[in-house]
């Protein structure tokens, strides 16, 4: 997890910086562990925006766009609240659609 908080533009730059891309955690027990990691207090960046077409969610690794059929929204949300909630933030009790140029935790994943 990087230290500070980023956007989620910086934080995409940082990932591919350090060779990765923002994580998407696509099974459950991946979505536990890094919930685990991030002590549950925080919350962090995911690799999905609808930033091209409201309300139409892309999820992407290094190599494209991805299928994710669990997307792990909590109720009500995406809300896209104030008009402008395009990039997705996972908190412990799931999904949120938050304003890209809040700032918040990261985590990077990288292909091994
Ligand atoms: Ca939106
Ligand atoms: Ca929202």
């Amino acid at each position: 997890m990087h230290d500070a908080d980023a956007t989620r533009e910086e934080g995409r730059q940082i990932c591919v910086e350090l060779g990765g891309v923002m994580v998407v955690p696509q099974e459950k027990e991946l979505q536990h562990l890094l919930n685990i990691c991030s002590c549950s207090r925080s919350s962090f960046w995911i690799g999905c925006n609808d930033i091209e077409t409201e309300g139409t969610w892309v999820c992407l690794d290094g190599e494209g766009t991805i299928d994710v059929q669990d997307k792990r929204w909590i109720d009500n949300q995406p809300n896209n609240n104030y008009g402008n909630q395009d990039c997705a933030v996972s908190h412990t009790s799931g999904w949120h659609d938050e304003e890209c140029e809040t700032t918040r935790k990261l985590i990077c994943q990288r292909s091994v």
